[in-house]
């Protein structure tokens, strides 16, 4: 019975709204926006054994407008929340372009019969040859009486093929603590089994101790590279330590910053932050060796040839990743290409990224490299751009290891939800995640610190995420100092900053002590990490070992020895 209902969980969970979602049923295509199936707007659709899924898609040819589309309708509740998606493949290109964006587009019509347009998203990159997934998520207005979807490419003279249609409502979390407690539990902690072995050593006065020293989970923040080495920001400082254990340098390690004219080498400044957090234990991640976004490429090589630019770029990848090889176990690597594509369009390569993957990997291959994007899970214009990027890079065997959500929230209400949703779409490319960039852009520090509990609740639950960076915690020295978490000279925690580190330090850390009894098995159930344990009698240390929590849980056995007036651990085994 279970079996069964464990089998039935995921059909209940998603109902397809759409008819013949998957192209194979070839007879329905040839309707008009009476007939509730497939319609083709200004434009020819016919079947084709060039498939994704099942045994045909959708050609669709002849568009006569930019708008022509083969399109769908349904009849959707107010105010629920639905997700849409769909392959594509383009058939060619328009001339002068090395790839198309696709655009999905609603239709919404309310009760007084008038429409309104929404663009859910865009995914930019649609090269032929290759399925790529669009789609993107809405929140319904309450009066929305019926819904279209188009998929949409601005030059009519593009062909393509569509297939794997879906749309689904998305679930609604009543309660989001109570919702991520459990998984919390499953993903995040495991058991400390501790067994006493007293031989006849009268236990009274004994007290075991577990303290946790470090966690598993990643917990970290930007800094600035120049106020975490320079002893006149101490205070800066000291905060980090006291709430961080992974650091990313905001700037420092940016190409504009390291070479802000060709043949300037300012590697000095990142290579002190590097290694001042290195040598207090801090892990750091690296960020970024190119930056798509044209806004953010040093001016000097707007003016370069591709050739020169090509070597320029080579060189780079030796400056930076190669410099810090065995340093930096994270590289973000072509920065929010979803967003920009400056390589891409001076090299004319539209595969550029699958390039700076491979030498990026050559020149440290034991860094994680990220793509790393914004807008993928704060709005939904780049959530399954996104994934469409990342499964694209994946599929031409390049060696991208972690998905890199940015996370830069505004100062509107947060819809958990569509979070949630946003981050179960990106996994579905199969790779483990790290919240890079977090931050959320609020005045009120009470809203905020509600704000920051609830996104971490989300993401520390998240099966696929491994870490969370705030991109930056000083209104001092912050893009966005309504984000901040400390205030003012003495970098002074305000709401929001207590409420983090009251969940980082103390929700989800494990600090424990308990009476030693006679024959007695303990079990504490502890946040994955690294420990110290500690038996005392009377108060006073008198044992100390270290450990570390993860996924198989961890036997300690202590063994005493002496008199119970003057009891002895001969060791703490840790098996
Ligand atoms: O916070 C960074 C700001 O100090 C810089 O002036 C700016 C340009 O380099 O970049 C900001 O950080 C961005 C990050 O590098 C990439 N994602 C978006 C971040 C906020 O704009």
């Amino acid at each position: 019975m279970l079996v069964l209902w464990v089998t039935l969980l995921p059909t209940v969970l998603s109902v397809e709204l759409l008819k013949d979602a998957d192209f194979d049923s070839t007879s329905t295509y040839g309707g008009d926006e009476t007939d509730g199936g497939w319609w083709c707007v200004q434009c020819d659709a016919v079947p084709s054994t060039d498939k994704h899924t099942g045994s045909h898609s959708v050609k669709v040819t002849n568009r006569k407008q930019n708008w022509g589309s083969v399109t769908q309708s349904f009849k959707p509740q107010g105010d629920h929340k639905y997700s849409f998606r769909a392959y594509v493949k383009i058939l060619n290109l328009a001339q002068g372009k090395v790839y198309h964006s696709m655009e999905t587009l609603l239709e919404i019509k309310g009760s007084n019969g008038n429409s309104k347009y929404e663009q859910i998203g865009t995914t930019p990159h649609l090269r032929p040859g290759s399925w790529h997934i669009v789609g993107g998520d809405y929140h319904m207005p309450n009066d929305a009486q019926e819904v279209r979807v188009y998929f949409q490419i601005s030059e009519p003279q593009v062909n393509y093929l569509l297939d794997t249609a879906s749309v689904e409502e998305i679930p609604h979390i009543t309660d989001l603590k109570s919702d991520t407690s459990g998984r919390i539990d499953t993903l995040r902690k495991n058991n400390i089994n501790i067994k006493v072995t007293n031989n006849n050593v009268n236990p009274s006065g004994l007290t075991v101790e577990v303290h946790q020293t470090s966690s598993e989970f990643g917990w970290g923040s930007a800094v600035d590279a120049n106020d975490i080495t320079d002893s006149q920001h101490k205070k800066y400082q000291d905060y980090f330590y006291d709430n961080f254990e992974w650091a990313v340098l905001e700037n420092a390690l940016k190409w504009y910053s390291m070479e802000p004219s060709q043949g300037q080498d300012n590697v000095a400044l990142p290579e002190k932050a590097v290694d001042t957090l290195r040598s207090k234990g801090i892990t750091v991640r690296g960020h970024n060796i190119f930056w798509a976004v044209a806004q953010w490429v040093p001016n000097w090589q707007k003016q370069l040839s591709a050739s020169a630019l090509k070597q320029a770029m080579v060189k780079r990848v030796t400056d930076s990743v190669g410099h810090f090889k065995g340093k930096l176990p994270h590289w973000d690597v072509n920065n929010e290409n979803v967003h920009g594509d400056f390589y891409a369009q001076q090299l004319h390569d539209p595969d550029i990224s699958i390039w700076m993957f491979n030498e990026a990997h050559k020149a440290a291959p034991n860094s994680l490299l990220f793509l790393n994007d914004y807008n993928v899970v704060s709005q939904n214009d780049a959530t399954v751009a996104f994934e469409d990027e990342a499964q694209y890079v994946l599929g031409k065997g390049a060696p991208l290891k972690r998905l890199g959500i940015q996370s830069h929230f505004n100062g509107q209400p947060i819809d958990y939800d569509l979070v949630k949703h946003r981050l179960d779409e990106v996994a579905r490319v199969g790779l483990k995640m790290w919240i890079t960039e977090l931050d959320i852009d609020d005045w009120n520090e009470n809203t905020k610190a509600d704000k920051y509990e609830s996104l971490l609740r989300l993401y520390f639950s998240h099966p696929s995420v491994e870490g969370v960076m705030f991109w930056g915690y000083w209104d001092g020295r912050h893009w966005r100092p309504n984000a901040a978490l400390a205030n003012g000279q003495n970098v002074t925690p305000n709401a929001a900053g207590r409420r983090v580190k009251q969940l980082i330090k103390g929700e989800w850390r494990t600090n424990e002590s308990h009476p030693v009894r006679e024959g007695q098995n303990l079990r504490v159930r502890g946040f994955k990490g690294g420990y110290t344990v500690q038996v005392k009698h009377n108060g006073n240390i008198i044992k100390t070992e270290q450990f570390t929590l993860g996924d198989n849980g961890v036997d300690l056995t202590i063994s005493l020895s002496g008199s119970g007036s003057n009891p002895q651990v001969n060791n703490i085994l840790v098996g």
